[in-house]
């Protein structure tokens, strides 16, 4: 029996667009995600998220599940155009309604909300009137939302994240386009990552002056990685694995942490790379509360010139390659989820472990882990042993980085039902219940009932 420190944080994560439905109702605008699924060609099987698990209209059904496995915490995240249907102006009542009614039957059920701000689902207008990310002002219109929230939920929501994994945002929405808006291009990722930063700084800024002493709370973002092990014991591999870190991780916590972009990046980037006005780095240096992570796989890492970078390397979540000059691989002896991504475990111990040193030993909370798997209903159960391998492996993993000093405070397992996989629609399963999609009725897994047991014993057999 491994055992967790008391008050470690047990969650279960989803997020809006992939959950909710209701796309068009109680008030809603349109959101970037609800335009790019509406787009032909762009979602496996032409899946959407217009109904999705219908979260929006069943949400009391699954509090009362959560409720049932005993989950501490539940990470969701806030619709943007839910609460500003044209991303600015005046609040939307009955978004306000939705997510405040969530809030309390949360609470009623002893289960601590934790809000992000933002998972993806921007209001289309903002793209169509001035582009997006790439736009400085959407800073500022992001910490006026956020203020909003701040203002209606923030005397019964503690825990906030700002944005989750503005990584993907940079390099899958604004890089190679397979995520809305569809972007594709070798410069615009690094300013769409740039203003991201500046919404998330300014955003922590108004917390901290005009809420926290009314409300309390901590703030901070989710960013996601990978592990890099370098594939040979040369210098060259292990340089190339730390470049890769730095490129992925580093880009977004580096500024956060220390005020400005990991060295390697201002030296390969150069002029594309924006830079941080004092302004910007007054308010972006030091703001987390804590260090949010999102973490799935882990790969080999090579040093790889310029041009040789093979086609495998461009989808397996490198980023921009030619940037970084690197070659990914896996082990043929390691498995491999439904989404084709790696199970090794160690990877995430040593991902918590570089993350403690460079970060001079933060609180972190794994803000997602889990695995997408061949979810099969038979005789009305789901035996997902794969999943309890998966999650046990990596809770072991996370025991022994604890062990080696590793301050890490919380797990949230991705996620708390099936939903929509962006642009693999709902082909993939992720959840620790069963999503029959025609009727919407949910089924716990044996995960579900296996992870009810890890909260109970607060530790792993
Ligand atoms: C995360 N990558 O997405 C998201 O936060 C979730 O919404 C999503 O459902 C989950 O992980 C599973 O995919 C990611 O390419 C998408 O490295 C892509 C990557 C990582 C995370």
């Amino acid at each position: 029996m491994l055992r967790f420190p008391q008050g470690f944080v047990w969650g279960a994560a989803t997020s809006s667009y992939q959950i909710e439905g209701g796309w068009l109702e109680g008030g809603k605008g349109m959101s970037v995600w609800d335009a790019f699924v509406h787009t032909p060609g762009k979602i496996v099987n032409g899946d959407m998220g217009d109904v999705a698990a219908d979260h929006f209209h069943r949400f009391r059904e699954d509090v009362a599940l959560m409720a049932q496995m005993g989950l501490k915490a539940y990470r969701f995240s806030i619709s943007w155009p839910r609460i500003q249907p044209t991303g600015r102006g005046e609040a939307n009542p009955d978004g306000i309604r939705f997510y405040s009614v969530l809030i309390d039957a949360l609470l009623e059920n002893g289960i601590t909300p934790w809000a992000t701000l933002h998972h993806w689902d921007m209001p289309i207008t903002l793209q169509l009137e001035c582009d997006g990310w790439l736009n400085p002002e959407m800073a500022v219109y992001f910490k006026e939302y956020a203020e909003i929230c701040f203002e209606q939920f923030g005397d019964r929501v503690k825990h906030w994240i700002t944005l989750n994994e503005p990584w993907v945002t940079a390099i899958l929405g604004y890089g190679q386009g397979h995520f809305a808006p569809g972007r594709v291009s070798q410069t615009e990722p690094y300013i769409a990552a740039h203003n991201m930063l500046r919404a998330h700084g300014l955003t922590v800024d108004a917390f901290r002056r005009k809420f926290h002493d009314r409300c309390g709370g901590i703030i901070g973002i989710a960013n996601n990685c990978d592990w890099r092990e370098p594939l040979t014991d040369s210098e060259q591999d292990k340089q190339a694995a730390q470049r890769a870190l730095e490129f992925f991780l580093g880009w977004f916590a580096d500024p956060i942490y220390t005020g400005e972009y990991p060295a390697v990046m201002r030296e390969r980037v150069r002029e594309r790379l924006p830079v941080f006005s004092d302004a910007d780095r007054a308010v972006i240096k030091g703001s987390a509360d804590y260090f949010g992570l999102n973490h799935y796989n882990t790969m080999y890492t090579a040093h790889a010139e310029k041009g040789k970078i093979s086609h495998i390397d461009m989808e397996s979540n490198a980023g921009l390659v030619d940037d970084q000059e690197l070659a990914l691989t896996d082990d043929d002896s390691w498995p491999k989820t439904d989404m084709g991504w790696n199970v090794a475990p160690w990877g995430c111990r040593k991902l918590l472990e570089w993350i403690d040193r460079r970060y001079d030993h933060p609180d972190i909370f794994l803000t997602e882990n889990g695995c997408a798997a061949k979810d099969e209903l038979i005789n009305g159960q789901i035996n997902d042993q794969d999943r309890i391998d998966f999650l046990a492996g990596y809770l072991r993993e996370c025991h022994n980085a604890m062990k080696n000093g590793v301050q890490l405070k919380g797990y949230f397992v991705w996620s708390f039902m099936d939903n929509f996989e962006w642009a693999l629609g709902y082909t993939k399963r992720f959840g620790l219940h069963y999503v029959d999609y025609r009727t919407g009725e949910r089924i716990p897994k044996k995960s579900a009932q296996w992870y009810h047991g890890v909260i109970k014993n607060n530790g792993i057999f």
